[in-house]
């Protein structure tokens, strides 16, 4: 079964003006498009081809080499924005409640003390890549913050030092935000806080911890 692209859940200037309405169709239209494009072509023909991305990203080790890389990337990008678009949404911001916003207090002192944690994985990430916020430990819901290079994420056993089921991602790439905000990436990571949707990462926070698995794989 191919990996298709998800429709963009709110209209592509609903998050403005912190995400201006041409970088988000170009980054859905253009940018994640070509990541389901891409990862569909690797994948064609072999035996990962209906393995599914919560099978594919753990176990990237065990696919063969001559499309473990191209795999890595776009079927990372897939499901990195497939997560990205849904932790974000109009009329959002504000502070996370309920077991979410305690399990933040107590890993991170505050939920101030968190977002400068976030921020600093965001902004220090050289290059392109992501900031993620994650659970460590299913069983406890013990949270942490850290950045991953390209398109990888968290779920990428073995491969990245960020290992982690995400809830929450940003996306550091220029084309998340240089029409906007060219290279004053901080900006962006300071409006970025009046889009992100609370109650959305509180239901993957929520599917981890009862065991229900990570975002997108079902369950
Ligand atoms: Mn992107």
């Amino acid at each position: 079964m191919a990996f298709e692209l998800p429709a963009l859940p709110y209209d592509f200037g609903a998050l403005e003006p912190h995400i201006d309405a041409r970088t988000m169709e170009i980054h859905h239209d253009k940018h994640h498009a070509g990541y389901v494009n891409n990862a569909n072509i690797a994948l064609a023909g072999s035996e990962w081809a209906d393995a599914g991305p919560c099978k594919i990203l753990p176990d990237l080790a065990s696919l063969p080499d001559s499309i473990r890389t191209a795999v890595r990337n776009n079927v990372g990008g897939h499901v990195n924005h497939s997560l990205f678009w849904s932790i974000m949404g109009p009329g959002c911001g504000g502070e996370p409640t309920g077991d979410l916003a305690e399990a933040i207090t107590r890993d991170f002192g505050s939920f101030d003390g968190f977002k400068e944690a976030f921020a600093k994985a965001a902004t220090t990430r050289f290059g392109s890549g992501w900031a993620w916020l994650g659970v460590k430990d299913a069983s406890s819901g013990s949270l942490c913050v850290c950045s991953t290079p390209n398109q990888d994420n968290p779920l990428m056993r073995g491969m990245v030092d960020c290992e982690c089921h995400p809830i929450l991602g940003l996306d550091v790439w220029e084309h998340a935000y240089y029409l906007n905000y060219q290279n004053r990436r901080p900006d962006y990571v300071s409006a970025f806080w009046n889009v992100v949707n609370w109650a959305a990462v509180a239901e993957h926070f929520a599917k981890v911890t009862s065991g229900g698995g990570h975002y997108g794989c079902g369950g």
